[in-house]
């Protein structure tokens, strides 16, 4: 397809508006008196909250610490975190201690030996956040939607559940976007999250309050969901690890919104974490018996791993160019690979990411096979009752008399214009697209892409650059695996990162590079030392 002039004009006119927005945005919308002087979270002290999942767990197994101590630690520090991030809206700290004690009776009872109660409870007593979309039993279940603000879960979503049965013990649920459709962690029912680098800026979304409360060393592991992005968005703006596993290997039952028509082959429910070595124990536990199909075992050469890279899409007109120190961190990862491992990374210009965008929207408004569209946003917004009136909303919206957030008005605004077939040329681009990347990929590539264009933005940005997820989205079309891994961070200190991204059930490969990448870089950093 070539863009027709109207789309060229629309995209250019956004562009021009975006930056004359901006402007006046910062003069009319000053932020509101910082809440202190450095404008982060402190760093974490307790050197408790600097351990892996799995390494928790394994002093915990061996009685070196108690899982109440551990708990404890990570409660102090969410109750010292969360008034300036506000990434953790319902806690559950007293039935977790509860939990905590249990598991210092079991260990202290057990016969076993350690290595069968590893097998048994991976992940015992190891501190677990949830994204508030995903059910955790007596939590609130609103995804930021004000008339369910009163919605408990009465059970757990079945990620919860396997987690829970290896042994983690959740704290409480983390806020999201309105119907986790933005990448803004902000909504009527919970307030906004704020970067625990900047408080001034987005940690993203939708798991945006997981990807901040795991940055801030508030929680080591975290549940979120990836429809377009939204594992990865948080876990890059935030400077963590995000995973997407390969569509259909992790269920998604138990979450609201859950995907409905042909977002059933986009939506991925996956883990974020600090640490890259808890990754394939959190996606083995998480994808149940599915996991046999990712030989997560078996051990990775990355020396045979055949690397590929592109920096940019390719010029879309929609995206915004990505910046600079996203590209020189990546070209700096195709050094430190080619030196360190002897291989030779490949530029690759493969020409249908430019078409990215047009691509997302036309497979999510598209009918599955059996002829199904998805549920409508705008009857997601009225949570199955009444569809509601996005024109309405925004006139309601400007008379700051609307419930709903503007990201989400938009959309159903957004909605109501989208033709609803898409056009033979994007199917055919969709199709070479996938072929493509299958080929490259194989059952040994790994390839790097930009996590997103724009470091961290300031909070409300990214209402004006709202194509910019598509670096993260064409991957849910695609129903690729794909680790975000943190790089180091800016000139500004905030988090860089790129994505890693493997052939379908090649998971392991693109974990491996993770943990690799975390030695070469660092991982995560400490936002109070940054
Ligand atoms: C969360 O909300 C959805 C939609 O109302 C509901 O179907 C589901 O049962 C709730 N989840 C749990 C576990 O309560
Ligand atoms: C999705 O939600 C609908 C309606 O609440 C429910 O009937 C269905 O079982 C849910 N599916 C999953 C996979 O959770
Ligand atoms: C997993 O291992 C089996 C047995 O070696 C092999 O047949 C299969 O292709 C492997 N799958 C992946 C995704 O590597
Ligand atoms: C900043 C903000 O609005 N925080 C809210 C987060 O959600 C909890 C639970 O509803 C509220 O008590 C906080 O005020």
């Amino acid at each position: 397809m070539t863009l027709t002039r109207l789309e060229r004009c629309f995209a250019r006119c956004l562009r021009v508006l975006t930056r004359v927005f901006l402007t006046i945005f910062s003069f009319v919308l000053p932020e509101r008196q910082r809440p202190n002087a450095t404008n982060r979270v402190s760093s974490a002290k307790n050197p408790l909250l600097l351990l892996s999942g799995v390494q928790l767990a394994r002093r915990i197994r061996r009685r070196e610490v108690s899982c109440v101590e551990v708990i404890q630690a990570y409660i102090s520090r969410i109750e010292a975190v969360n008034p300036l991030v506000n990434a953790v809206v319902k806690d559950r700290f007293a039935s977790a201690l509860q939990e905590a004690d249990q598991v210092d009776k079991l260990v202290a009872e057990e016969s076993e030996d350690e290595a069968s109660l590893e097998e048994k409870f991976p992940l015992l007593g190891v501190p677990l956040s949830v994204k508030e979309a995903i059910a955790l039993q007596g939590m609130p279940n609103s995804s930021g939607l004000v008339s369910r603000r009163d919605v408990v879960s009465h059970s757990d979503a079945a990620v919860v559940s396997l987690l829970k049965r290896a042994g983690a013990v959740p704290l409480g649920v983390t806020n999201c976007s309105e119907l986790c459709m933005w990448f803004e962690s902000s909504n009527n029912v919970y307030g906004r999250s704020n970067n625990p680098y900047s408080l001034d800026r987005i940690v993203g979304g939708s798991s945006g309050g997981e990807g901040c409360i795991v940055a801030s060393a508030g929680s080591v592991i975290g549940i979120g969901s990836d429809i377009g992005g939204s594992i990865r968005m948080p876990a890059f703006f935030n400077g963590v690890f995000g995973h997407k596993p390969t569509i259909g290997v992790v269920p998604n039952e138990g979450q609201f919104p859950n995907a409905s028509g042909p977002q059933v082959d986009f939506l991925c429910t996956g883990p974020l974490c600090r640490y890259a070595e808890d990754l394939a124990p959190l996606l083995r536990i998480m994808a149940g018996p599915q996991a046999e199909r990712l030989n997560l075992s078996e051990e990775v050469n990355l020396k045979q791993v055949k690397f590929y890279s592109m920096v940019h899409d390719g010029g879309s007109l929609f995206v915004s160019p990505v910046d600079r120190q996203l590209v020189d961190a990546q070209y700096q990862l195709i050094e430190r690979l080619e030196a360190d491992l002897g291989v030779k990374v490949q530029q690759v210009q493969i020409p249908e990411f430019k078409y990215a965008f047009q691509i997302w929207a036309a497979m999510m408004s598209s009918k599955n096979a059996d002829g199904k569209a998805a549920q409508s946003f705008t009857g997601l917004m009225g949570d199955h009752g009444k569809p509601v009136w996005p024109l309405w909303e925004l006139l309601k919206w400007i008379l700051g008399l609307s419930y709903h957030t503007l990201p989400a008005i938009g959309l159903g605004l957004a909605e109501k214009l989208q033709s609803s077939k898409p056009s033979s040329d994007l199917l055919k681009k969709t199709q070479a697209l996938r072929r493509e990347m299958e080929r490259l990929l194989g059952s040994d590539g790994v390839f790097l892409y930009p996590s997103h264009p724009k470091i961290a933005p300031k909070h409300h940005h990214p209402i004006f650059t709202p194509f910019n997820f598509i670096y993260t989205g064409i991957f849910n079309i695609l129903g690729l695996p794909v680790t975000q891994c943190p790089l180091g961070l800016s000139s500004e200190g905030l988090p860089l990162g790129i994505q890693l991204v493997s052939n379908l059930y090649n998971d392991r490969l693109s974990i491996a590079t993770a943990r690799y990448v975390e030695t070469a870089f660092g991982g995560w950093r400490d936002p109070g030392k940054a």
